[in-house]
């Protein structure tokens, strides 16, 4: 076949067609170093899939195995909805970039290909997608540790505390993506608040985010400077949606992936992604009373917020090489920024998964109507605590009190 030139090749309409395509598109880029056994080849489209892309994982019977990954034009969330096909080489040379830093922590990139679009990527179906074994309340003690050192080391050393500074620009104009920027700035850092057309409301909560998220001047400035720090702070290399969904895990380990929003932007986004995450997670939970597992859940919140404290203050004494960052006091304000931000963002998430278009399914599938408006208070009050009081969310234990507060009150 001829992949000279841009098509899809996965269609999930008819599968037996994608196989054909992508058996001999999966040769063509990688028979040279896998040695497929081409008879017992098979491949077959996963049921879940992200909101952007299109995946194929393609097997033989000698152990082989891959994941195709392709950008289509579309969306698959919303034809309304587009991003540059380019994103495709953007998360695969992130990928590439943070599996140095934090090796082992991302699926290996095996080749990507920009006309076609598309990446050939580790098959980590050893793990399974974080989102899926939080609806099954699944528990990973390792997690907190896990994801404070892949946030570290992602993050501080692609900031300019440690990275050169004109190869960090150099990388930044490179992850420049207007579109993928755009769909964070509209829909995380505005539509929640301006009561959007394509939000999505829980219909009994209708008054109360009325109320609470789009007549609330106060809330509106203060994700005002969240969306223009987001916009003009280029301060890391961010994976730019670090939702449990962009997570593989099993007992021992993660593998971070779906980073095609990276970008430069503050390190607080990131870390609040995994907060508020983790909020969504325990939402669940409380809507079934499972307490092992909420438990489990605001540890997994506190521990990974001061994991990151330690761990960042301890690499930032040994990577620094910028000599203003050593001047006495700038670590202590730089690090103050980014909890700030932190918090900030972690409310921002909170809101847009609540209401706007990209929902959660740990809260959409409470079925309970009372657990599910509750769940829903609890996300909108605990995100304006955060961004409203930025500066009170220094330690793990902050969220944890603030959230056990609206439980009760709830
Ligand atoms: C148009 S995509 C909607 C959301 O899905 C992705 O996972 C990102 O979070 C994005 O905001
Ligand atoms: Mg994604």
């Amino acid at each position: 076949m001829d992949y000279s030139k841009y098509f899809l090749m996965i269609n999930e309409e008819d599968e037996e067609e994608t196989a054909r395509i992508v058996i001999d598109y999966t040769l063509t880029k990688t028979g040279e170093f896998i040695p497929w056994d081409q008879a017992t080849m098979e491949a077959h489209i996963p049921s879940e899939h992200g909101n952007l892309n299109h995946v194929c994982r393609v097997t033989d019977q000698a152990g082989h195995s891959i994941y195709i990954k392709q950008a289509g034009l579309e969306t698959r969330i919303s034809k309304d909805l587009t991003a540059t096909v380019d994103r495709n080489r953007q998360e695969s040379e992130i990928l590439q970039i943070e599996e140095k830093l934090a090796p082992g922590m991302v699926p290996h990139i095996y080749f990507y290909d920009t006309t076609m679009s598309a990446c050939g990527m580790e098959d980590c179906s050893d793990f399974i997608v974080m989102r899926d074994a939080m609806l099954e309340h699944k528990t990973y003690p390792r997690f907190a540790d896990e994801i404070s050192t892949f946030m570290v080391n992602t993050l501080l050393y692609t900031s300019d505390i440690v990275m050169d500074h004109k190869e960090k620009k150099e990388l930044t104009r490179r992850f420049i993506t207007p579109d993928l920027d755009d769909i964070t700035e509209k829909l995380v850092l505005m539509e929640p608040y301006l009561g959007a057309k394509r939000n999505h409301i829980y219909e009994p909560n209708r008054d109360f985010i009325q109320r609470e998220l789009y007549q609330d001047d106060a809330l509106h400035l203060a994700v005002s400077k969240l969306k223009f720090n987001f916009m003009n702070n280029a301060q890391a290399l961010l994976h730019g949606d670090l939702h449990t969904g962009s997570v593989f895990i099993k007992p021992d380990a993660i593998k971070v992936f779906d980073c095609e929003f990276g970008t430069f932007a503050p390190m607080g986004y990131d870390i609040g992604n995994v907060v508020a995450n983790m909020i969504f997670a325990y939402d669940n939970g409380l809507s079934t009373g499972d307490d092992k597992f909420c438990d489990w859940c605001l540890d997994t919140i506190e521990e990974t917020i001061d994991l990151f404290i330690d761990k960042f203050n301890a690499a930032y004494d040994q990577a620094v090489t910028e000599p203003m960052a050593k001047v006495p006091g700038f670590k202590e304000d730089y690090l103050a920024s980014i909890l700030r931000d932190t918090a900030g963002y972690a409310g921002t998430e909170l809101h847009r998964r609540t209401v706007g278009m990209a929902n959660v399914l740990d809260v959409t599938s409470i079925t309970d109507p009372d657990c599910r408006l509750r769940a829903e208070r609890l996300n909108i009050l605990a995100g304006k605590e955060f961004i409203l009081h930025q500066e009170d969310y220094q330690t793990g234990d902050d969220y944890v009190k603030t959230i056990l507060r609206l439980t009760e009150e709830l």
